[in-house]
C-alpha cells in the first residue's frame, strides 16, 4: 500500500466522526451510526483502492452500506479493510466519553473474517510484548505485564467492559492489586490506548466483540504492542461460523498475527467523544475540528492529527437529520 494512503484513511475516519458527532447526547444511537456510515462510506469511494469490506455492518441483506463484502474504492491498490464507522453508538447517544469512528486496512486475506460474535481478548503495548498469554491465569498475566513495564501490578490500570460475565477477572485484578477503569462500552479505543505510553491504561481484558478485536489488533500490531484472542462462540451457529472460517479448534489462541496478517496494514481512528488521548468533535460556527491518530504498521509512524473542517468548502458535511 502506498503510504499517500494513510493520510486518505484519515479523511475517512474525520467524516464519519463530523456526521455522528452532530448527534452526541441526543439518544439517538441509530441515527448517530447511521450518519456515520454514510460520512464513512462517501469519502471511501473517492479512495484510489480496489478495497473490500470483510469486517464491517453486517451481512448483504442487513446493511445498506458497509456490508460485508461490498467493493469501496474509485480502484487501485487491492486491500481488505474493516470498520466500525461509530464504535461505541451508546457512548454517542449519552455523550459520553470512548466513541470513535474507525478503519483499519491490510492486504487482500490478511484481515481476520471475525464473524459478529464474542471474542476474548488481552491486549498490551510494546513494552508487555511477548510475555501475554491467554492461557494463563489473570495474574500471571498482570506479574508479567509490569515486570515488562518496570513497575509494580499496584501501578497497572486494566481495562474491562463492565459486564456481569467478566466477575472473575474483576476479582482476580483487585487480588492482584491493579487499578481498574471499568468502561460501559467501546472495547476499540482503550485498546488503541494501551499500545500508546503516556495513556493512562496498561491492559485491556475480558470479552468484546470479535470485530472490534481485529481492529484492535490493526492498531496495536502498527504500535508495536500486542495482543492474544480467542473466540467465544455462545451458540451452535456460532460454532458452526468458526468451522466455517476453518477454525477447528475452538480454544485457539490467536495471536496478533493470526488475526491480522503481513507486514502492511493501516490504521485510523477519529474520536467522536473524547478519549485519553484525543478530543471528541468540536462543532464551531461553520465548521468543525477533529482529533484523530493514524498509523502504518510498515514505517511503524504513528500521527496524531488535529484537523480544521470548514463547512462552507464542501457540500459533504451538509447533513440531514
Ligand atoms: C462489545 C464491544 C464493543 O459493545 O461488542 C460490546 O467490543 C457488546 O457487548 O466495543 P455486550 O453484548 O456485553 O453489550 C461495545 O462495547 C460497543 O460497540
Ligand atoms: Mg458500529
Ligand atoms: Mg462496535
Amino acid at each position: 500500500m502506498d503510504r499517500v494512503l494513510t493520510l486518505e484513511f484519515v479523511r475517512v475516519t474525520e467524516a464519519a466522526a463530523v456526521k455522528a458527532g452532530r448527534l452526541m447526547g441526543k439518544g439517538n444511537k441509530m441515527g448517530a451510526d447511521q450518519l456515520a456510515v454514510d460520512g464513512m462510506h462517501s469519502i471511501l469511494s473517492s479512495v484510489p483502492i480496489d478495497g473490500t469490506v470483510v469486517i464491517g455492518e453486517g451481512e448483504m441483506d442487513e446493511a445498506p452500506m458497509l456490508y460485508i463484502g461490498e467493493k469501496v474504492g474509485a480502484g487501485g491498490t487491492p486491500v481488505d479493510i474493516a470498520v466500525d464507522p461509530l464504535e461505541g453508538t451508546n457512548l454517542t447517544a449519552k455523550g459520553q466519553d470512548g466513541s470513535i469512528a474507525v478503519i483499519a486496512i491490510a492486504g487482500k486475506g490478511n484481515l481476520l473474517h471475525a464473524p459478529d460474535m464474542y471474542m476474548e481478548k488481552l491486549c498490551v503495548g510494546p513494552r508487555a510484548k511477548g510475555r501475554i498469554d491467554l492461557n494463563k491465569p489473570v495474574q500471571e498475566n498482570l506479574r508479567r505485564i509490569a515486570e515488562g513495564l518496570e513497575r509494580s501490578i499496584d501501578d497497572l490500570t486494566v481495562v474491562i467492559l463492565d459486564r456481569e460475565r467478566h466477575q472473575e477477572i474483576i476479582n482476580d485484578c483487585r487480588d492482584a492489586g491493579a487499578r481498574i477503569k471499568l468502561i460501559t462500552d467501546g472495547d476499540v479505543s482503550p485498546a488503541v490506548d494501551v499500545g500508546i505510553e503516556g495513556s493512562g491504561v496498561h491492559v485491556l481484558m475480558g470479552i468484546g466483540g470479535a470485530p472490534e478485536g481485529v481492529l484492535a489488533a490493526a492498531a496495536l500490531k502498527c504500535l508495536g504492542g500486542d495482543m492474544q484472542a480467542r473466540l467465544i462462540p455462545y451458540t451452535e451457529e456460532e460454532r458452526k461460523r468458526c468451522y466455517e472460517m476453518g477454525i477447528m479448534d475452538l480454544n485457539k489462541v490467536m495471536t496478533i498475527d493470526d488475526l491480522v496478517k503481513g507486514d502492511d496494514c493501516i490504521f485510523s481512528a477519529t474520536a467522536i467523544t473524547n478519549t485519553p488521548m484525543m478530543r471528541g468533535v468540536q462543532y464551531f460556527g461553520g465548521g468543525a475540528r477533529t482529533n484523530s491518530v493514524v498509523m502504518r504498521y510498515k514505517s511503524g509512524t504513528i500521527r496524531f492529527i488535529d484537523t480544521f473542517h470548514r463547512f462552507d468548502k464542501s457540500a459533504k458535511w451538509s447533513i440531514h437529520l
